[in-house]
C-alpha cells in the first residue's frame, strides 16, 4: 500500500518536473509562464483573456455575425474542422483578413457585402486572429479571433 502511493507520487512528481522544463524551453522568446501555441500568433497584439471567449466546441458549423462595426461574438473556441461562417447582417461591406498572412484564405470585401455570407473552415489547432481592412487593424477597431482547440 505504501509502496504504491509512493510510486504514484514520484510520477506525479517527476510530469511536474517535465512540465516545468518544457515551459521552461518554450517560453524562450515570452516571459509569460502559461505561453501556449496561440501566443506566437497573437505577438504584439493586445491580450485577450481565456474567459472572454465563447465556447463553440463540438458544433459543426458556427455563425459569428458582422455587423457596423463589430463582430458577434467576437472571440470563439471551435473545435479542429469547424465551418465558421461570416453572415454581414450589417449595412456596408466588410471583410475577413487573417492577422497572420496566409494562416486561412482570406473573406475579400467583394464576398461579404450587406446580407451576404462567407465561410472558413478551421483544421489546425491553434489561434487564428482576424480583423476588417475597412473599419480595424489587428490591434483596434473591428477584429476578432478564432481560437481552434486541440482535437
Ligand atoms: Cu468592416
Amino acid at each position: 500500500m505504501i509502496r504504491l502511493r509512493s510510486a504514484g507520487f514520484f510520477v506525479l512528481a517527476s510530469c511536474f518536473v517535465l512540465a516545468v522544463s518544457c515551459a521552461g524551453s518554450n517560453s524562450a522568446g515570452s516571459p509569460d509562464p502559461s505561453a501556449s501555441p496561440g501566443d506566437q500568433a497573437t505577438q504584439g497584439l493586445p491580450e485577450v483573456p481565456q474567459s472572454k471567449f465563447v465556447d463553440k466546441t463540438s458544433l459543426p458549423e458556427v455563425t459569428v455575425i458582422v455587423k457596423d462595426n463589430v463582430y458577434s461574438p467576437q472571440y470563439i473556441t471551435v473545435s479542429p474542422g469547424t465551418k465558421v461562417v461570416f453572415n454581414n447582417q450589417g449595412r456596408n461591406p466588410h471583410n475577413v483578413i487573417p492577422v497572420q498572412k496566409g494562416a486561412f484564405e482570406q473573406i475579400a470585401t467583394d464576398d461579404l457585402q450587406p446580407d451576404e455570407q462567407a465561410q472558413v473552415i478551421f483544421d489546425e489547432p491553434g489561434m487564428y486572429p482576424y480583423y476588417c481592412s475597412l473599419h480595424g487593424t489587428p490591434k483596434a477597431g473591428m477584429n476578432g479571433r478564432v481560437q481552434v482547440a486541440e482535437s
